[in-house]
């Protein structure tokens, strides 16, 4: 019972997710790891799960304490970078479908920036035991622990551009649209029917960390406590059809870039990484695929996905 609780908690604030996709989104419904990379798992356990995953997803999952890092993609980002800040060794503590997380994830990738990824078990967090924050995503950078997706991405930001001075008032507005209402119009919208709940669980269950037993119990007890979850959350955020929320926030957003390829003009910005980033855990669910259907996002969304650079090399630890 104790479990379905945290489940619960740890779905309310995922509003899920598809994202270690990098790249790749572009090419596959179900986000995957770019077919580039070389996979070495040094970890027996995990390289027995990643198979399972594999096979019934055809994505590949990080899974235990499991790790993505790009040796090559580093020495490239330090060329980029050379003569500016440039964070070097980098891990990602993160559920693979929270939206916070995947907020940072568009940022060190549009960046060019390699990590590490650890993902954590929702459940117990013992990835996270070493943290007084108990949340997700915590980023260590050059052993620093950096938290909240919006004051890492401002603090990386800061120190990767010192002379850009202080924000602009168009960006801060978005970022913060972002963080107080695009947020809350995920959940009820992938959690939205019985069958879109156990969709969006068999996503987060098969991306996520969790031992064999939690991922049974974690998919239908988890579906189906997020069914109910999501109307409470509708009713909270004031959202009386989900669907049409969504859509307005799309509409929203793309009138927001008022005939610009992003908000930044010819490049993204960060308004357009936070809003690409939450937004890319549910586009290949089925309330993401409507939502490019329906609305004239779908442009801005592929441009962002060509922006995103992919990693060359992972390990699995
Ligand atoms: N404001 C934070 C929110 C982070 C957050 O709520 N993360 C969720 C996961 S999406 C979390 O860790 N919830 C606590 C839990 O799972 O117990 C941020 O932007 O990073």
């Amino acid at each position: 019972m104790a479990t379905v609780r945290k489940l619960s908690r740890l779905a309310t604030t995922i509003r899920t997710s598809s994202s270690a996709s990098i790249s790749s989104t572009r090419r596959h419904p179900i986000p995957q790891t770019p077919s580039s990379y070389t996979i070495t798992n040094t970890n027996p356990a995990s390289h027995t799960r990643t198979h399972w995953f594999s096979s019934i997803s055809g994505a590949q999952s990080f899974t235990g304490r499991n790790a993505l890092y790009s040796t090559a993609a580093a020495s490239e980002a330090r060329e980029v970078h050379e003569g500016s800040y440039v964070p070097k060794d980098l891990v990602l503590y993160q559920y693979q479908a929270c939206p916070f997380c995947n907020k940072v994830k568009a940022f060190l990738e549009y960046n060019d920036i390699p990590y590490k990824i650890v993902e954590v078990n929702p459940i117990n967090k013992k990835e996270i035991k070493w943290s007084d924050y108990k949340k997700v995503p915590i980023l260590k950078v050059d052993g620093e622990q950096m938290v909240d997706s919006t004051d890492i991405i401002d603090k990386l930001h800061q120190r990767m551009h010192p002379d850009s001075g202080t924000e602009d008032d168009e960006t801060k507005k978005w970022r913060g649209w972002v963080d107080n209402h695009l947020v809350h119009v995920l959940s009820p919208n992938i959690y939205r029917s019985p069958t879109e709940a156990l969709e969006s669980f068999d996503y987060i269950t098969t991306h996520g960390n969790f031992s064999f037993t939690e991922r049974l119990l974690a998919k239908y007890s988890g579906a189906a406590a997020m069914y109910f979850v999501s109307k409470k959350l509708k009713k909270r955020h004031n959202i009386t059809d989900e669907r049409k929320a969504l859509y307005e926030a799309a509409e929203t957003w793309v009138d927001a870039l008022k005939g610009r390829q992003y908000l930044g003009g010819s490049e993204p910005n960060l308004g357009d990484l936070a809003v690409f980033g939450v937004l890319r855990p549910i586009r290949y669910l089925t309330a993401g695929k409507d939502m490019v259907e329906n609305t004239r996002i779908g442009e801005w969304f592929t441009r962002m996905e060509s922006q995103m650079k992919p990693q060359h090399e992972a390990t699995l630890q």
